[in-house]
């Protein structure tokens, strides 16, 4: 071929790749196959597990569940298909199509956000790393850690920060590592490891899943920021908007003092209800025209799956199996001296 033939193939290519890109319309395809495609872990309690009927349940599945009632009205936080996937796996499958959302418990980090070509879209979890040893291991400090065997799941950024924490403390140590999270918990059990290492809320959620959970202890360091939300894939700007929205709904409902539920059918209809309100309800403007939604959109998200708080009790909250009080921790809201903020929805 003539260098200019050549030339000229590799510009079709460029355009062609560029064009493909700049038309995603994830809206558009989720309407038309009416659900929503989300990639969730492979069984984390309190963030994405099948329940005893396997449903899909947890704080990162209300995500999904929330972002397809937005778009999809009435019952349609059933219209989500779920993709479980490991930490490794995650990214590489979101890039590639096979889902449009991931949210499963995953760290906003500079490298994933600018390096890989990701979109993340708030945060539904404040975290932190830290570390869980048997009691019988007779350790009150991760700074009595040195020479310990350490079991960890690839593909994370528990595993990076392990790495960093024990060379600034000089300490050295044995990663023991697995792909998955059980298999990760059933070596840790079994003993092949002193320490298990993970975001403190998988710590507390894995927990649960050991033989005798009174037997082991977390250790009062938090080594890192976990800050835990939904990502959708760079360059389609209109999808990740839709994302971050409907989250920032359901943390302006639980600012507001506001429930979700039915409770949100006796609102709309209130006419001494607050411009704020009506606008979020879709009672007045149309909020959901610049998203590609209806007016409802929040109204819907609401509905369904309730205001951040009742997500965050029904599944993480001091009375379920992982305990973790919402009160005094960064998942507070910001009003409350916690972290979570949303933008105004007008
Ligand atoms: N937040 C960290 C860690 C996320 C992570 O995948 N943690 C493991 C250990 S708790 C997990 O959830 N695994 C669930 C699974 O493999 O399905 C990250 O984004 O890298």
């Amino acid at each position: 071929m003539k260098l200019s033939n050549v030339l000229r193939l590799f510009t079709s290519i460029l355009i062609l790749s560029f064009g493909t890109s700049a038309i995603a319309d994830t809206l558009s395809d989720t309407q038309a196959r009416g659900h929503v495609r989300c990639g969730v872990s492979q069984g984390l309690p309190g963030f994405s597990n099948p329940d005893a009927d396997g449903n899909w349940v947890g704080i990162d599945v209300d995500v999904c569940r929330a972002v397809a009632a937005a778009i999809f009205g009435k019952g349609g936080d059933e219209k989500v298909e779920y993709f479980p996937v490991s930490a490794k796996e995650r990214f590489t499958k979101l890039t590639a199509g096979e889902y449009d959302i991931l949210s499963r418990n995953t760290t906003w980090t500079l490298s994933r956000d600018a390096k890989i070509g990701l979109t993340f879209n708030g945060v539904n979890f404040y975290d932190g790393q830290g570390f869980m040893v048997p009691k019988a291991l007779g350790v009150t400090s991760a700074l009595e850690l040195d020479g310990a065997s350490v079991c960890v799941n690839t593909g994370t950024t528990t595993e990076l920060n392990l790495a960093d924490y024990f060379r600034a403390n000089g300490m050295s140590y044995e990663p023991v590592v697995f792909e998955k999270a059980d298999e990760v918990i059933a070596a840790y059990d079994s003993g092949r490891c002193d320490v298990h290492t993970t975001d403190k809320s998988g710590l507390a959620a894995q927990r649960t899943k050991l033989a005798q959970p009174d037997e082991h202890m977390v250790l009062g360091e938090t080594i890192s920021k976990e800050p835990l939300g939904p990502v959708t894939r760079e360059g389609d700007e209109p999808w990740s908007d839709i994302v971050f929205w409907v989250l920032n709904a359901l943390i302006t409902w639980d600012e507001l003092g506001l429930a979700g539920g039915d409770a949100v059918k006796s609102i709309v209809g209130d006419t001494s209800s607050t411009p704020e309100v009506k606008r979020i309800l879709g009672v007045e403007g149309d909020t959901g025209g610049h998203l590609g939604l209806e007016k409802d959109w929040a109204y819907w998200a609401l509905f369904e799956v309730g205001n951040y708080g009742e997500m965050y009790e029904r599944h993480v909250g001091a009375n379920t199996p992982l305990a973790l009080a919402r009160a005094g921790s960064p998942n507070a809201g910001w009003k409350d001296g916690g972290l979570l903020y949303a933008p105004p929805i007008r």
